[in-house]
């Protein structure tokens, strides 16, 4: 499958990494938009949240506390952002999951 993340998740093609285990990974956005931009990704091509089903409940939650653990660590104790753009009214553009954790400034809402 030609799919950028996966590559990314296969070291492939090089990212920052923020953080690695058996089911997620996660890297620095290449184009961040905050002070702290990180991506937190499945290593099983989920093609979009759209896709979810009861078997990806495990892997779900574990990018959710992979974000919560990536925020302590880098800082943002003001609070931040977690953010999975779905589908083409969602804005997403890259076709694997993919969880954006925001911080180091005050986001706006709503989303544009
Ligand atoms: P989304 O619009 O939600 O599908 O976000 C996709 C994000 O992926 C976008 O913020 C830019 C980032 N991105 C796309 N290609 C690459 C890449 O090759 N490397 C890295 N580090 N990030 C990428």
């Amino acid at each position: 499958m030609d799919c950028i993340f996966c590559k990314i998740a296969a070291g492939e093609i090089p990212s920052k990494q923020l953080y690695s285990d058996e089911t997620v990974y996660a890297f620095a956005d290449i184009d961040p938009k905050a002070p702290f931009h990180a991506l937190i990704i499945p290593r099983e091509h989920i093609g979009s949240l759209a896709e979810a089903a009861g078997h990806h409940k495990a892997v779900l939650g574990h990018m959710h506390v992979t974000a919560a653990g990536l925020a302590r660590e880098h800082g943002l104790d003001n609070g931040y952002r977690v953010v999975i753009n779905t589908g083409p009214d969602g804005g997403q553009t890259v076709s694997h999951l993919h969880l954006h954790l925001l911080g180091g400034r005050p986001m706006a809402w709503p989303p544009g």
